[in-house]
């Protein structure tokens, strides 16, 4: 007996991905549900070798629902998420609405898998930033063999992350300038093409972006929160996948082929770190793949016990639509989850 599971944010870049990786991976789902804006009702999606027709928030009925993936950004999770838990659906949500709320897990299944069962406070579980969620995974197993004190993180982001719309204008910005057209921005604060933004979400009181903010506060919720870090982040006109530059400060001394070993046998991390031109991971090569790449490993020896590497992944994938599947499939596995059907 399978599940009822709805996908809202259906037609969007993350719910779409969603769908694709559910049918993938066979998920155990009896019946998967389309749900997108009033604006989108009817739209056709698709879930494998079937097609969906995307109903209307609105208008769903979540009462047969056992699980809800949300990807429909932070007001729609808000309004709708509390609703849809209390009829009892387990919602797994992509935006930024509960992360830090402390009865509300934020899980990478990777890196914190046991705090999944605190979901039942409130129904509802968290699935980090894209930028975070990479990080972590790259992270976990250095901080269980030598402990992190600090991270100094430089992210490299495409507009991917920004949406669908972010990814047309950087297109539609790429083209202009190849036909010498006027370059206008529509989706970003200043040209996109052939340019890097360090800005990303809206900017704080002490001059960091939220963005930046989030890497810190959900880092210490998913792995520890003695972990100090600093992040900058930056927009690259990259379609898919973010990359980072990490330096990490360890307690304990970890030489560099130490930490290629840990990371070599550690669960979602994948090394390719050859020391030669085209040794390493680039975004274009991760996207469409499910792995957070490695590369770069090294040494840092500016500070005690430093440690230098490039972190890659697909952030519509890892950083997104899979983890989500993921969280769904440990509940599924670690039999948190009763589908209705077979309750009733
Ligand atoms: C970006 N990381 O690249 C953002 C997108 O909090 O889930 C995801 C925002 C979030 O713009």
């Amino acid at each position: 007996m399978g599940y009822t599971v709805a996908v809202v944010g259906a037609t969007g870049n993350v719910g779409r991905e969603i769908l694709d990786i559910m049918a993938e991976r066979g998920f155990p789902a009896d019946k998967v549900v389309a749900v997108a804006s009033r604006r989108s009702q009817g739209t056709e999606v698709s879930f494998g070798d079937k097609t969906l027709k995307c109903e209307a928030l609105e208008t769903t009925d979540f009462s047969n629902v056992d699980i809800c993936l949300m990807s429909a950004g932070g007001d729609v999770s808000r309004e709708w998420g509390p609703k849809i838990a209390k009829q009892g659906a387990v919602v797994i949500d992509n935006s930024s609405a509960f992360r830090t709320d402390p009865d509300v897990p934020l899980i990478v299944p990777e890196v914190n898998a046991d705090a999944v069962a605190g979901f039942t406070k409130k129904n509802i579980i968290a699935n980090p930033n894209c930028s975070t969620a990479q990080l972590v995974v790259a992270l976990k197993p250095i901080h269980e063999r030598a402990k992190i004190k600090r991270v100094v993180v430089s992210t490299y982001q495409s507009v991917s992350g920004a949406g669908k719309e972010a990814m047309d204008d950087l297109f539609a910005q790429t083209r202009a300038v190849f036909v010498s057209d006027e370059v206008q921005s529509k989706k970003f604060p200043k040209r996109m093409a052939f340019n890097v933004i360090p800005h990303i979400d809206v900017f704080m009181d002490d001059g960091s972006t939220k963005e930046e903010w989030k890497m810190v506060v959900e880092t210490k919720k998913i792995l520890d929160p003695k972990i100090k870090l600093h992040a900058t982040c930056v927009r690259v006109p990259v379609f898919i996948s973010h990359s980072e530059a990490v330096n990490i400060e360890l307690e304990e001394p970890l030489s560099a082929d130490e930490a290629r070993d840990i990371l070599r046998e550690a669960p979602g991390c994948l090394v390719i770190d050859k020391r030669e031109p085209g040794g390493y991971m680039t975004p274009y090569e991760a996207a469409g793949e499910d792995a957070t790449y490695i590369s770069r490993i090294r040494e840092d020896p500016t500070v005690e016990n430093g440690l230098a590497m490039w972190v890659v992944s697909d952030n519509l994938r890892k950083g997104a639509a899979l983890n989500a599947v993921q969280i769904a499939e440990l509940l599924v596995n670690r039999k948190l989850l009763t589908a209705r059907a077979e309750a009733a």
